[in-house]
């Protein structure tokens, strides 16, 4: 029998072993094809983007490794995303950060950053059929220290916001051109290394410049604000907490990114989902593997993750979450990383889809706990995986490890050639 035969044979089983336990696999594909991740253009280069070539990675985030092949300038990273996309099913996204401008060899500093720096970015993406979101770059420049928009300077905190507002402005247009609101995240990683006293004013200076920045609402932005625990080398305090952010956006109506590894280690994300959902409109996800830090490994297929797209499903709110991806592996090839990370996202989110769910909540309705948890572990055996393979070949992407091979191919011919 062909590949193809026996992977729709696979499926087809598949669907008849879901019907008994009353799970419709079509609808379970169907509302997957409606999910866009949004994948962050910096993995293709380790995060230096290309406004300072050569510039030090601030801001206590930190790509490891040199494996060859990053991404040198705009055109490399487009091709790299090109390959990426064409091994993902499904309609996505990709997530730009402002020093991926295209600033033709100018020397365009982040307060005079301007849509126009980013019109080949639309373009390219309307050809490719991508829509775009965008984020502000407060690290990995000379301004940036250990405070931006929370400096106790007022001509700093100025600057950054000068380039926050210009980066949503961006984003509303990248929205505006493209027909698809555009998520702007904003992440500062405004902190210190040790015990520090004026956590009050830093948090004040930051909420107003946060005011500053959201004072316009744009029509075609979607704002979010990402929170963290801790940077490297500004381990003792964090302007922008959780709780600094979470009131934040409720009290204006915007989102709160949930970031995987922006946590304390045995704090799992999916828990926040249903608190949040109750006082905000929508939430942004950073989909990454903290490995003992906000390490940016490669997404793999973990509980962590089972469990996030668990209670998306759960909670009815798919429609309702932004799903980026945010690592950033430069020790293992980066298209590689992209399509592991991407697949593995879109399978937990289709195990979930997949979950008998009508019998488990009949089960906790009445108490019957046991049943509850026998069937949890049972689904997790279930051939899902015959339904991803089968979302992979409808959609016209290599099938399993086929893509593989793929990337070997992208390697040899065009990562390697790159010094
Ligand atoms: C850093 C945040 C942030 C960045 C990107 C590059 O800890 O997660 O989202 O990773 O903006
Ligand atoms: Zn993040």
């Amino acid at each position: 029998m062909s590949t193809e035969g026996k992977v729709k044979k696979a499926y087809d089983e598949a669907v008849a072993r879901y019907a008994e336990i009353g799970v419709d696999a079509g609808k379970a594909l169907d509302a997957l094809q409606q999910v866009s991740l949004s994948l962050h253009c910096w993995q293709t280069d380790d995060v230096s983007g290309f406004e300072n070539a050569g510039g030090q990675l601030t801001g206590g985030i930190q790509a490891t490794g040199s494996y060859p092949g990053k991404a040198r300038n705009i055109g490399e990273v487009k091709s790299d995303l090109e390959k990426v996309v064409s091994l993902i099913p499904g309609h996505h996204r990709v997530s730009l950060h402002a020093i991926y401008g295209d600033f033709g060899g100018q020397k365009v500093d982040r307060n005079q950053i301007e849509p126009e720096h980013f019109r080949s970015w639309i373009d390219w993406a309307k050809a490719n059929g991508l829509k775009l979101d965008f984020n502000s770059t407060s690290f990995s420049h000379p301004k940036s220290g250990d405070m931006t928009l929370s400096h106790r300077d007022s001509s700093i905190r100025d600057f950054w916001v000068e380039h926050t507002i210009r980066s949503r402005r961006i984003a509303d247009e990248m929205g505006r051109q493209l027909g698809s609101k555009a998520c702007h995240n904003l992440w500062v990683h405004d902190g210190s290394k040790d015990m520090t006293v004026d956590r009050y004013l830093y948090r004040k200076n930051l909420k107003e410049s946060l005011d500053k920045i959201f004072a316009v609402k744009l029509p075609n932005v979607k704002d979010a604000v990402e929170s963290k625990l801790f940077g490297t080398g500004l381990e003792s305090f964090t302007v922008g907490s959780h709780e600094f952010y979470m009131g934040y956006a409720v009290q204006n109506g915007i989102m709160a990114t949930l970031d995987m590894g922006h946590f304390h280690p045995t704090e799992e994300t999916y828990d926040k989902i249903s608190s949040l959902l109750l006082y905000m409109p929508e939430i942004l996800l950073h989909v990454s593997r903290p490995v003992r830090w906000d390490s940016d490994h490669v997404v793999i297929l973990n509980d962590s993750v089972l469990l996030l797209a668990q209670e998306i499903v759960r909670a009815g709110a798919l429609s309702r979450t932004n799903v980026g991806l945010d690592y950033f592996d430069a020790s293992i090839n980066r298209i590689g990383a992209y399509v592991i990370g991407s697949r593995a996202t879109q399978k937990a989110l289709l195990q979930a889809l997949l979950e008998p769910i009508e019998l488990l909540r009949k089960y906790e309705v009445n108490e019957q706990n046991f049943e509850r948890l026998a069937l949890l572990e049972e689904a997790k055996a279930l051939p899902w995986s015959a339904v991803y393979d089968y979302f992979c070949e409808v959609n016209g992407v290599p099938v399993a490890q086929e893509y593989i091979s793929d990337i070997q191919r992208y390697e040899k011919e065009v990562l390697s050639k790159r010094s």
